[in-house]
């Protein structure tokens, strides 16, 4: 076989081969072998020597025709075997849209929010408004306007978180009474003034350094202490539905006289007895009481014409009550498992 023919022939092997390709790798293969610096058809121009000289321009262009045919075709090639390796990445990674996506966790409200919003809807049915005062309350208003003077031992009753001198973070709403008595004197009042208190005590089962209260205080004329214990029957019927006992003890508050400690039958044990009511198989909900006639006179009422009742149950303690919790302290810990219960 003369050199032109199996030139020829090289050409053919060349592109069958090229047209067997089916990746990047076997392409580069390919261009290295045939028409890299060493390639077959590359190296066609050193045979040219051999041939007559008549012969030698005519192969010399046939080489570089057949250089240039194969290099176009090797990047058509080049182009499809992209392609369809894009393809197949495509296939291997393509997003199924019609799997069903992972769920968004959508949140809710906080037990403690929950219980709030029972115990407005509960006062709004009985004619109580919603009234708001300070979480960072005067001495004063939390003191000295409720009848506890500095010297007095009661205010023992209320280990104090101090910002300064003259204020603290209240350590119940009862001060939010002098502020809206001074507010809407001389109209009768309804309100109950919920919010957070705070307590530099112990933390236990029971008890939290922060916790709600939802204040209540009616002032009018002829106020009694029935209309006191009446509202704070109804409100427990409604808030525990049927079935459960409530108690009155007389107790000591220096803002109300008489004074009144509300306690309900412990759910958690049935009234047997657990560390949540000191095995006592009661809980104490609320303290009460009928609003003292200093306290009147402080916020401007005058007590000879004036009467009026307030309350203060927590929220988390019934609310603990109401679905047998036996740790306050899992309010707050921001553990999802319980707090989803809910
Ligand atoms: C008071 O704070 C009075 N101001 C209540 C009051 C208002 C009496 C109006 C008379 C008239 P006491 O310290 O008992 O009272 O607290 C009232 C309620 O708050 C308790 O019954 C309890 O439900 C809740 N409470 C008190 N301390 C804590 C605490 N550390 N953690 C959780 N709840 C508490």
């Amino acid at each position: 076989m003369d050199l032109f023919e199996s030139l020829e022939e090289l050409r053919v092997t060349a592109l069958d081969e090229l047209k067997e390709t089916e990746d990047t790798s076997a392409l580069e293969a390919w261009h290295s072998q045939y028409l890299g610096r060493k390639g077959e058809v590359t190296l066609q121009t050193r045979s040219i020597g051999k041939l007559p000289r008549e012969d030698r321009p005519t192969f010399g262009k046939r080489v570089n025709a057949i250089k240039e045919e194969l290099a176009a075709v090797y990047e058509d090639r080049v182009q499809s075997v992209r392609h369809a390796e894009l393809a197949r990445e495509l296939e291997k990674s393509a997003i199924d849209v019609t799997l069903p996506g992972r769920p968004a966790h959508t949140g809710h409200l906080h037990l403690t929010t929950q219980t709030l919003r029972e115990i407005y809807d509960i006062f709004a049915k009985m004619g109580f408004e919603v009234y708001e005062a300070p979480d960072v309350e005067l001495e004063n208003y939390n003191f000295d306007l409720l009848n506890i003077p500095p010297y007095h031992p009661a205010r023992d009753m209320w280990d104090t978180f101090w910002v300064d001198d003259a204020r603290l973070l209240r350590t119940h709403t009862s001060p939010g009474q002098i502020r809206v008595m001074r507010e809407r004197y001389p109209a009768p009042i309804r309100v109950i003034l919920p919010g957070k208190c705070y307590r530099y005590e112990q933390i236990t089962a029971r008890s939290e350094h922060q916790f709600y209260q939802v204040e209540g205080l009616a002032v009018g004329k002829n106020i009694t202490m029935t209309d006191l214990i009446g509202t704070l029957a109804q409100f427990t019927k409604m808030f525990y539905g049927p079935g459960h006992k409530m108690r009155v003890r007389s107790s000591y508050f220096p803002f109300t006289e008489p004074s009144i400690e509300v306690d309900m039958d412990c759910i958690l044990c049935g009234g047997e007895g657990c560390r949540v009511c000191k095995h006592t198989g009661w809980l104490e909900i609320a303290g009460a009481g009928m609003v003292h006639p200093v306290v009147l006179e402080n916020g401007g009422y005058d007590p000879d014409e004036w009467s009026g009742f307030a309350f203060g149950p927590g929220v988390e303690r019934p609310a603990m009550m109401k679905y047998a919790i036996d740790d306050i302290r899992l309010f707050y810990g921001n553990d999802l498992r319980f707090l989803q219960q809910f």
